[in-house]
């Protein structure tokens, strides 16, 4: 039962056994296949922070149909670009915040601001965000979305889940809500199912950086089996078909030894003068006790222009 798993993965007394973990680093084809076939017909785009495609490994998991997992597309400097963006630019105004709720922030100054451009910085802030919605915003009570609760959405993150999602296959599939995730090393995400969207047959794009964490999917109900699986950073799981119907949560965040952020890539490419060397030094000390996951869902069905 998804329950049992959860509780089992999260337990820190005993530590559970990782052995069962589906861990995509070490290739085990009894549970994952590859899939090979549309690789090499896209460009390169470095500026979305990608490697060329014809270079990443994509699986499907096999007891979990349209459960695809993409290992880490990302150059270094595109995991930089992307972790400093969640940290600086997505968690303000006119996104909405966990922390707004509380009234922690004044209004005319933002997390980023306020946690490290302070002379006396927030410490306590620091390890209080938890989400930041952008584009239709998802609101945890009713769990519905509303065209009187949105704000526009950053072109480069619609950019990249286009790209990916015509990487894969998927046709016309437009980001419309944004979910971003800020972890602690002792956060968890309790497990759920995504259908506040009225289009829960588009895929679903779930985008990892920092810490490593165990990703567990299960089936329809609670009652059903659940499968952990090891996400690192740069990880991209899409839930399509019947897994984007399925419960899922993250119940354990573990540290990185290997930090695919800090690596020397030298391949060319257009972001580096993007990642300002002062922002950069902020947001990897913040990555190195934390993992950030960017959550992208269309919600409109095609041809729909607003929610009734
Ligand atoms: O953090 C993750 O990998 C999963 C996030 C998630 O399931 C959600 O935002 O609904």
């Amino acid at each position: 039962m998804f329950k049992d798993s959860f509780k089992y993965y999260k337990s820190r007394n005993p530590f559970p056994d990782l052995k069962n973990v589906i861990d995509i680093d070490s290739t085990d084809y009894t549970k994952v296949r590859p899939i090979e076939d549309f690789l090499l017909k896209y460009e390169n785009r470095y500026d979305l922070g990608l490697r060329p495609t014809k270079d990443w490994k994509i699986y499907e998991l096999k007891c979990n149909l349209g459960l695809i997992f993409i290992q880490n597309p990302f150059t270094a400097e595109g995991q930089q670009y992307w972790i400093t963006k969640c940290l600086k630019d997505y968690p303000k105004k006119p996104n909405k915040l966990n922390l707004d709720e509380h009234k922690l922030l004044n209004d005319n100054t933002s997390w980023w601001e306020e946690c490290f451009k302070n002379s006396d910085g927030n410490v306590s802030l620091l390890t209080k965000l938890r989400w930041t919605t952008l584009g239709y915003h998802h609101d945890w009570n009713t769990k519905h979305y509303s065209e009187n609760s949105k704000s526009i959405l950053p072109s480069e993150l619609c950019n990249l889940t286009t790209f990916l999602a015509n990487v894969l296959n998927y046709t016309g599939f437009n980001a419309e809500a944004i979910i971003i995730n800020y972890y602690r090393m002792n956060s968890t995400l309790a497990g759920h199912t995504d259908h506040s969207e009225v289009n829960i047959e588009a895929p679903l794009f779930s985008i990892s950086f920092g810490q490593n964490a165990i990703f567990l999917i299960g089936g329809l109900t609670q009652e059903e089996p659940a499968t952990p699986i090891y996400l690192r950073s740069g990880d991209i799981v899409v839930m399509s078909k019947t897994s984007r119907h399925c419960y899922h949560g993250i119940p354990k965040i573990l540290p990185t030894l290997v930090k695919p952020w800090m690596s020397n890539d030298s391949m060319q490419n257009k972001l580096h003068s993007e990642v300002d060397s002062e922002d950069w030094s902020i947001a990897s000390n913040y990555i190195s006790e934390a993992r950030i996951n960017i959550n992208v869902r269309q919600v409109l069905k095609p041809g729909q222009i607003r929610l009734l």
